[in-house]
């Protein structure tokens, strides 16, 4: 995907969703209340055994319809199946793109037939039934020789029957994809010591561990603070110039915010904000040399800014940015160095960072890849060298490594260094 298109995901989102609804009422009957099953994709494939080419709902390019049946199939049941064409080979294409080739067959997969590698296939159909033993029943559009049918084979070898094949899961099929990728966030960055510098901490359990160089070595400062499962947070929250902590407890959507990371002396407020599931975010929002927080909603990818930290503030700013998933993680920065913080995304399916220079709704002002898809780590942001506009770095918990990068493009990591055990993502 270049550039351009990676701005435009949020509006490729609306204009998706309009088009459903308009396909939605002029050609299916009763789109799935719910995601759709590998069971509900044999299902329609099933109810059409023994039809021919023509007056059925189906697209029909006479004597090559194999793939038009399959792909109406998975639509027909639910499944998002954008990309799949007339084409057997289109499959190929759509699971490479969605990273949903298997070499297992489950119920409702597509299996295609002597695939040669450039863009044509001889046949495509749909599974129905698996074995134990890896046998399947398969129902195809096309089959049976002549002008063809929708014909049901019973158990064979996926692999055995007209040659090579290629196994293609319908994506976000329920059991029928990969899952998206999750983390739960326990590593931040902060100017504990207040020279200008961000570094990084961790919170494991109930205990922070904060460090002040972006390098491996033993905590500058301990304390317990929080619990297991609340998600860190850091804030400058009475503009001392040195980073606070804080934790939110996601269960009950509660800020519990601390005056100062002196492990003696030390007070907190307490405020609700957000619902239960949202995720925590912070940052100056207006430049006031203040932190405040705020909360983002994986469901909807809404940003709400609060104003300030005073539990009686109501005062919020509402910002719509990035695609609604639980495999983007919000991050927030100064990123245009203007001293305010504004919003990011990071998505870890396909390891982009999203970064908008205003707290208003709109689409990316920068975009690059920086890691790897489909892999579990936590967004951070800072000044690793200083002032000057906040950029990005990775937390990789597998190897407890911060990978943090000194401008926000795509490259490899400016600084590299573990800093406490490799936990679970
Ligand atoms: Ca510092
Ligand atoms: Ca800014």
């Amino acid at each position: 995907m270049n550039g351009t298109s990676r701005r435009l995901a949020r509006i490729g989102l609306a204009v998706a969703g309009a088009l459903t609804m308009i396909a939605g009422s002029l050609t299916v009957a009763a789109l799935p209340a719910q995601a759709a099953t590998g069971a509900d994709i044999a299902n329609v494939a099933r109810a059409q055994l023994g039809k021919g080419c023509g007056g059925n709902p189906w697209p029909c390019h006479s004597g090559e319809w194999c793939a038009d049946f399959a792909g109406w199939v998975w639509r027909q049941a639910g499944v998002d199946a954008n990309g799949i064409t007339a084409a057997a080979a289109s499959f190929v294409s759509y699971g490479r793109a969605r990273g949903t080739i298997t070499n297992q067959p489950h119920v409702g997969d597509a299996i295609v037939y002597q695939y040669d590698g450039a863009g044509w296939a001889a046949h495509v159909n749909i599974v129905t039934g698996v074995r134990g033993d890896g046998y399947v029943q398969t129902v195809g559009g096309n089959e049976g020789g002549g002008a063809g049918s929708v014909r049901f084979v019973d158990w064979h070898a996926p692999g055995n029957w007209n040659g090579p094949i290629i196994i293609v899961r319908p994506f976000g099929v329920v059991g029928g994809g990969p899952p998206p990728v999750r983390v739960h966030i326990e590593e931040f960055t902060g100017d504990w010591d207040g020279n200008g510098t961000t570094t990084v901490g961790i919170h494991r359990g109930n205990t922070f561990y904060l460090r002040n160089s972006n390098s491996g070595g033993v905590a500058d400062v301990t304390f317990g603070y929080g619990d297991h499962g609340w998600i860190p947070i850091v804030g400058d929250w009475n503009g001392t110039g040195r980073t606070s902590v804080g934790v939110y407890n996601p269960a009950t959507a509660t800020f519990y915010l601390r005056s100062s990371t002196d492990p003696a002396n030390a007070t907190t407020t307490t405020f609700v904000y957000g619902d239960p599931g949202w995720i925590p975010i912070t940052g100056d929002w207006t430049g006031t040399g203040r932190t405040s927080v705020g909360v983002y909603n994986p469901a909807t990818s809404m940003f709400y800014e609060r104003a300030s930290t005073d539990p009686n503030s109501t005062v919020t700013v509402d910002v719509g940015f990035g695609d609604p998933s639980p495999s983007w993680v919000p991050v927030t920065g100064d990123w245009n160095g203007d001293g305010r913080t504004t919003v990011g995304l990071y998505n870890l399916g396909n390891a982009n960072f999203y970064l908008r220079d205003s707290n208003t709704s709109g689409v990316a002002d920068v975009t690059f890849g920086y890691g790897n898809p489909n892999e579990a780590v936590v967004p951070v942001s800072g000044h690793w060298n200083g002032r000057g506009p906040s950029t990005i770095g990775i937390y990789r918990p597998s190897n407890a490594y911060f990978y943090l990068r000194n401008s926000n493009s795509g490259g490899v990591a400016d600084s590299a260094f573990g800093y406490g055990d490799p936990r679970t993502p």
